[in-house]
């Protein structure tokens, strides 16, 4: 398991662990720098995992990927190409590996079948991190080709939940709004700065969602063909913003500052493929925010702070 201490990650290792798998392998970054070639070898040499899930990456939101975009192409190449590679030197039996929905063309034909991968331009806030991405689903289908290795590739929507990344310049927009609203309800501030138009549309699902799709991707699918990983449904960023306001019981006003970006305009999944399989995903968004809350609070009154790796 690469990636445990991230937010799919970890919800992946609570998820097995929660099934009774006693048997995870996983290393911090400082015990394991995943984008030294020599240390990832070594991993595999002296450990021989059966199955991989690459859930390791440099990830962010809109500001992150714009300002960043070096950080972003070359970290993930690097530990896509030292794990896949490994992986396939030692004769892993199955990789799971992780891209996301900013591989498809901004303007992909909405809700975005697999088919759209390599249609079009991309949104330009996160084409190298999307590049990156798109070379590692590249990799596992060229290796599965020459190979003959299961290399699976999925694109997960927008995520949320524990173990976020709340850094208000790093984070992406849920956490960034959750500790908005609950620190302008803390200091009784009057309102609320929300990145953007509010008008572009996000789909969202709870991370737990996510890693029990992963589990049954693990144990059900085998092919060289992406699949993506959503709800099916949308919002816009100025609903969502309204009901995280809600969530938090926040009374002040939203403002919304358009010299921020807003990033793709749309970029709902289409999941039937996956929804075919017999997957459906089981925790809404009202509910997911609720729990999310209370995780953050607990962490929040607890002294411990919140992630923050950007
Ligand atoms: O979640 P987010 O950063 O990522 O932004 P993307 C989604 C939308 O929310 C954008 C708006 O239109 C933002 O302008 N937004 C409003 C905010 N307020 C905020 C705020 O306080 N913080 C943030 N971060 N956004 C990322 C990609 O794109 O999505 C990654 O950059 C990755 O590559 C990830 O694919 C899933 O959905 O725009």
């Amino acid at each position: 398991m690469a990636g445990h201490q991230g937010l799919v990650g970890s919800a992946i290792v609570r998820r097995l662990e929660a099934e009774g798998h006693r048997n995870l392998l996983v290393r911090t970054r400082q015990e394991l720098d995943l984008e030294n070639q020599r240390a990832v070898d070594a991993f595999f040499d002296d450990t021989r995992p059966e199955y991989v899930v690459l859930a390791a990456a440099k990830v962010g939101g809109i500001m992150a990927n714009s300002t960043y975009p070096a950080d972003f192409i070359r970290n993930n190449i690097a530990i896509q190409m030292n794990v896949i590679e490994a992986a396939r030197r030692t004769g892993v039996q199955k990789l799971l590996f992780l891209g996301s929905s900013c591989i498809y063309p901004k303007y992909a034909e909405q809700p975005i079948r697999e088919e759209s991968l390599l249609q079009g331009a991309l949104e330009p806030t996160n084409e190298a991190y999307a590049v990156a991405k798109i070379a590692g689903i590249k990799m596992c289908q060229s290796y599965n080709k020459q190979y003959g290795t299961n290399f699976v590739s999925v694109m997960p929507t927008n995520l949320y939940g524990p173990n976020d990344n709340f850094d208000l310049m790093g984070s992406h927009v849920l956490p960034a709004l959750m500790r908005k609203f609950h620190e302008a309800k803390e200091t009784g501030s009057p309102e609320v700065v929300v990145w953007g138009s509010g008008r572009v549309y996000r789909e969202f699902l709870h991370v737990d969602d996510m890693a029990d799709a992963c589990v049954f991707v693990l144990h059900h699918y085998d092919s060289s063909e992406i699949l993506n990983i959503g709800c099916g449904q949308d919002v816009t960023i100025a609903e969502v913003a309204q009901l995280m306001k809600e969530t938090v019981g926040y009374d002040g006003t939203i403002v919304f500052d358009t010299s921020k970006p807003d990033g793709s305009p749309r970029k709902l999944l289409d999941v039937s493929r996956l929804f075919a399989l017999g997957w459906q995903p089981s925790i809404d968004l009202r509910r997911g925010l609720a729990e999310t809350y209370a995780w953050f609070q607990q962490h929040v009154d607890a002294g411990r702070g919140l992630p923050v790796n950007v």
